[in-house]
């Protein structure tokens, strides 16, 4: 790598940094210390909770590990260690206060950008050095989209603004499109900030399906819960049925009845739900029994990956469904520029070579597949980012939301979460066997 390449390096992982922070900056800085420190939900830590430890695995994998630099804080890292405390008991802890923690994240960030600017990047180190800026940019992120559904949960007045995405493109689109059976390239190995669980690249044989062409609308669950969808035991897997009954799951998370007709709760705005938004808070169970309403299924994994980022005229694996390029503001409805999903049949630009839409961005899409390691899988920087959590227990979720950042976006990105969770930006498409029912 010549030397101009590594200060452009340095330079796009410094810029990368000060963006995340400044998002971080702007969902902490609209509240006051009481709703900083407060646990709005039990399944969310308390805001601060998430800044400090952002600013604590910077210090842990940037200025400890890659500096090489001397510990700052290490009294605090089991305050801020996700695996010590659960979500829930966070509040009670000894955390530091807001004034401290935001101290102490400016106290690492200085100390980061002296690593950025003098770290070696020659032959191994590079890879590695390199990863790490992408890792730590993407973790920041990660927990930025993590803040953006606390402040979902909050219970008072709106903080958060931003403009309507876009509309629908007003063309009339097939309600979905066949890919065609074959082998295709899932994962990478070539991704410079794909994390553990993308890679490596293997081919995978996927049979012909038909897939939604875009996800499913707050119009069209309305036909299922009218339908009876809630009620009807025999649309619901036996797992799913027993969490509706006992979570007493009636509508998607944040709606309420009014009258006869459905609110919706966005950010502490109440206005009527939009039929033609992708629904959004709804969980894995709510997702499959629709699926079986429409005489669907949820795609696989490997579906869906096909569905983004196959090429049929060349075979070949693209980064997101409408190239290589990265995301603009005109592919895909990513980075928190809006506080909701665009209108089902918006951003054509975004569109896949086979017609598919909003893959990439607005809601992330439940798929019917366990997380799982790659074959070939090995675990980096550290087990705790994904292999601890390998097995049954956690369905995929594929493709980002609005409140996900491009830097932490991919076609082959994998996100995962507990079955019964909505309170996180979750929508689905879905997906059938040319010829079979739900079963094929
Ligand atoms: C990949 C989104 C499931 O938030 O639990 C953040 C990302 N890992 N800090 C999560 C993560 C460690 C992770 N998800
Ligand atoms: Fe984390």
């Amino acid at each position: 790598m010549t030397t101009t390449e590594q200060e452009q390096l340095r330079a796009k992982a410094a810029a990368e940094l000060e963006r995340a922070r400044l998002r971080s900056a702007a969902l902490t800085d609209v509240l006051d210390d009481d709703e900083l420190v407060r646990q709005h939900s039990p399944l969310m830590s308390p805001l601060i909770w998430d800044l400090a430890h952002i600013g604590n695995q910077e210090e842990l994998w940037l200025v400890r590990d890659v500096g090489g630099l001397p510990a700052m804080r290490s009294d605090i890292d089991e305050l801020y260690d996700a695996f010590k405390h659960s979500r829930a008991s966070r509040p009670a802890l000894p955390l530091l206060k807001p004034g401290e923690a935001r101290q102490y994240v400016e106290q690492v960030r200085r100390k980061t950008m002296d690593v950025v600017d003098r770290v070696p990047l020659q032959g191994r180190r590079l890879v590695e050095n390199a990863f790490a800026f992408g890792m730590l940019v993407q973790h920041e992120q990660q927990h930025d989209e993590t803040m953006l559904i606390t402040h979902q949960t909050r219970k008072s007045t709106a903080v958060l603004h931003a403009p309507d995405p876009p509309k629908a493109d007003g063309n009339v689109l097939p309600q979905e499109v066949l890919v065609p059976g074959g082998p295709f390239t899932m994962g990478t190995s070539t991704e410079p900030w794909a994390l553990d669980n993308e890679r490596p690249a293997h081919q995978v044989h996927v049979d012909a399906f038909f897939i939604d062409t875009t996800p499913i609308s707050c119009g069209q669950y309305r036909e299922f819960m009218a339908d009876g969808g809630y009620e009807r035991a025999e649309l619901w897997s036996e797992a799913g049925w027993a969490h509706r009954n006992k979570a007493n799951l009636r509508a998607p998370l944040y709606w309420r009845k009014d009258g006869d007709r459905w609110l919706r709760d966005c950010f502490g705005v109440v206005a009527p739900v939009r039929d033609a938004e992708p629904v959004v808070h709804v969980s894995f169970h709510e997702a499959q029994a629709y699926a079986r309403w429409a005489g669907k299924r949820l795609p696989t994994e490997a579906e869906w990956e096909k569905a983004a980022r196959f090429d049929p005229s060349t075979g070949r694996s693209r980064r997101f469904p409408w190239g290589d390029d990265d995301p603009g503001p005109e592919h895909a409805n990513l980075g928190q520029r809006h506080l909701r999903p665009a209108e089902v049949g918006a951003y054509p630009a975004g569109a896949s070579p086979l017609g598919v839409r909003q893959l990439i961005g607005d809601v992330w899409e439940w798929v019917d597949t366990d997380l799982h390691g790659y074959p070939g899988f090995t675990a980096f920087p550290y087990q705790e980012y994904s292999e601890v959590f390998f097995g049954p227990d956690y369905k995929m979720l594929r493709g980002g939301c609005f409140g996900t950042d491009a830097a932490a976006c991919r076609g082959t990105f994998r996100n995962w979460d507990y079955p019964i969770r909505r309170q996180i930006f979750s929508g689905f498409r879905c997906a059938r066997t040319p010829g079979g029912g739900e079963l094929g």
